[in-house]
């Protein structure tokens, strides 16, 4: 077991800034309106650092130093720009414990969960994406016997990041990885409650991203994160975050005809079906610690299975062990590495959850555990704590239907198969879902039957570099992680050759 000391303090592995400006052509830029805001940590609810409040003229500042950059940075090779990627893996291999410190301080999450998840999930996906961009190819094809098409991918040139606070480095990564391999000059901006760690990163790969390649502004969504979405000097818009928000942002984008990709809520069903009970062996337990993902990352997941559908069969007893498992999480400081459940990752969500649980109760939800905000003892009392809470009650309750991002997960049961079915779909949103079963058929029919971008099958919230990921329905438009990726970030451009001297 470690605790790790907390920034701040002299024997901590990170040293914050007490002031953290804008990182704009590789360096940090003070706001132009010379304003700043505060940014508390979670786990106590003290301000550690604060942060440059941007606006139109920083995003100007940043799109600036973007367009200077991206000439030269598309016109590298592949290879030139997968060496740099990887180095900047490595680099980040070098100082996981101090990013993965940084970013639990920042978040509220476990470094449990950051140095054994977040850093080594982000490490990866810059490794995957430059070795993406080495094996991606163009092609030719014979039109007539005198003319060839060949079809070349081209970058876009500027892109617009927006991304939200439950997975800082990894949300920067996933949106970062393929624009940079892609050959794109990014202005990103990170959420307004958790800019610092991405800063940190920033700060430690100075050396290695050429200037004006990747620049952060801080700030709020309509100060800052409007100007950047609905600039006329992007070329596309990436985006996660809330489905209402994403609704703005590609009204921004249709001004100026530019592609956006969202990556939006969800409200993820866990199906178990009853064959799963079958014994009480190794795989049962697998299906019980399926059932507990719900609380990974305080559900502050936008795949959190927040709807878990339990088949009728099996109920009872299932709910007994999945209650006893929710029961045995272990609650408290986020930098032990003990600690399963840290803190939410602000004030304002913490608030949410806990409405939440009262629209809840009195929509006649029965708490079957928890339901309440968690006291956390000395420094941590000032946090954003609130225990795993499992409700029961049915799929048309705001609980059941409504994002609550947060340790809470609404069950009810099924009768059947196509119960099953009806019940996951019966939600504006697509993201994730999970299944579990022992029988090969229910899990191939359930898997292709479920609306959702991702189904995992007996297992739940693994995020390889190589899978697509992204959502149905409300949940998005376009996909994260996997090759695919590339396309988003790219153009095809066609030469269309004739080679004949003769007319035609
Ligand atoms: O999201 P927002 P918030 C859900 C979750 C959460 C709720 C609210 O349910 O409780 O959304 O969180 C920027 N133009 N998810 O308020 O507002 C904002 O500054 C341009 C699900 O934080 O969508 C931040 O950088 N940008 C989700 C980012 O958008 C704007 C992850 C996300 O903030 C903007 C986070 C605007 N008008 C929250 N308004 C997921 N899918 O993983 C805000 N922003």
């Amino acid at each position: 077991m470690t605790v790790y000391a907390p920034p701040g303090q002299t024997d901590s592995l990170v040293g914050f800034r007490d002031r953290y400006d804008h990182w704009i052509g590789g360096e940090f830029v003070a706001p132009a309106n010379g304003r700043y805001f505060e940014n508390p940590s979670p786990v106590t609810g003290r301000t550690f650092t604060e942060v440059g409040r941007g606006d139109h003229d920083d995003i100007e500042r940043a799109l600036d130093a973007a367009h200077g950059a991206a000439r030269a940075w598309g016109r590298t090779t592949a290879t030139e720009r997968a060496v740099i990627l990887n180095a900047v893996a490595d680099r980040m291999e070098a100082n996981l414990e101090k990013l993965a410190v940084a970013e639990a301080w920042e978040n509220g999450k476990p470094v449990r969960e950051t140095l054994a998840f977040d850093i080594p999930l982000a490490i990866d996906h810059f490794r995957y994406f430059a070795g993406a961009i080495r094996a991606q190819e163009g092609s030719i094809s014979e039109i007539d016997g005198d003319t060839i098409a060949y079809h070349f991918h081209e970058p876009l040139g500027v892109v617009a990041q927006i991304i939200p606070w439950n997975f800082p480095i990894l949300m920067a990564t996933w949106k970062l990885a393929p624009a940079l391999a892609a050959g794109n000059a990014v202005v990103l901006k990170p959420a307004e409650q958790t800019p610092a760690s991405i800063l940190l990163l920033m700060e430690l790969l100075s050396d290695l991203i050429p200037p004006g390649v990747v620049n952060v502004v801080n700030g709020f969504g309509v100060e800052a994160g409007k100007p950047l979405a609905s600039s006329p000097r992007v070329r596309k818009v990436a985006f996660t975050g809330e489905t209402t928000t994403g609704r703005l942002i590609m009204q921004y984008a249709s001004q100026n005809i530019i592609p956006v990709t969202l990556e939006l809520g969800g409200k993820s069903p866990n199906i178990f079906f009853e064959d799963v009970a079958r014994e009480k062996d190794g795989f049962y337990d697998k299906a019980l610690e399926g059932f507990a993902m719900f609380a990974l990352n305080q559900g502050e997941v936008c795949t959190c299975p927040s709807r878990a559908l339990i088949q009728e069969s099996i109920y009872d007893g299932f709910l007994d062990d999945v209650k006893a498992r929710t029961e045995a999480m272990r609650q408290g400081d986020p930098l032990d590495t003990e600690t399963q459940v840290g803190a939410q990752a602000s004030n304002d969500q913490l608030e949410k959850i806990l409405s939440y649980l009262d629209i809840g109760k009195a929509e006649g939800a029965r708490v079957v555990t928890g339901g309440h905000r968690a006291e956390l003892p000395g420094d941590l009392s000032g946090g954003y704590y609130v225990t795993p809470t499992i409700f029961e009650g049915k799929n048309s309750m705001r609980v059941f239907q409504e994002e609550i991002f947060g340790p809470v997960v609404a069950v009810t049961s099924f009768s059947d198969y196509d119960d099953a079915i009806s019940i996951a779909n019966d939600t504006l949103y697509g993201l994730g879902a999970g299944v579990w079963s022992r029988e090969a058929a229910i899990q191939y029919r359930a898997g292709r039957d479920i609306q959702a971008g991702r189904v995992w099958t007996n297992c739940y919230h693994a995020y390889p570099a190589a899978a697509a990921f992204g959502g149905y329905k409300g949940s998005g438009v376009g996909r994260e992680n996997h090759k695919m990726m590339l396309d988003h970030y790219q153009q095809t451009k066609n030469l269309l050759v004739s080679y004949t001297q003769e007319s035609l």
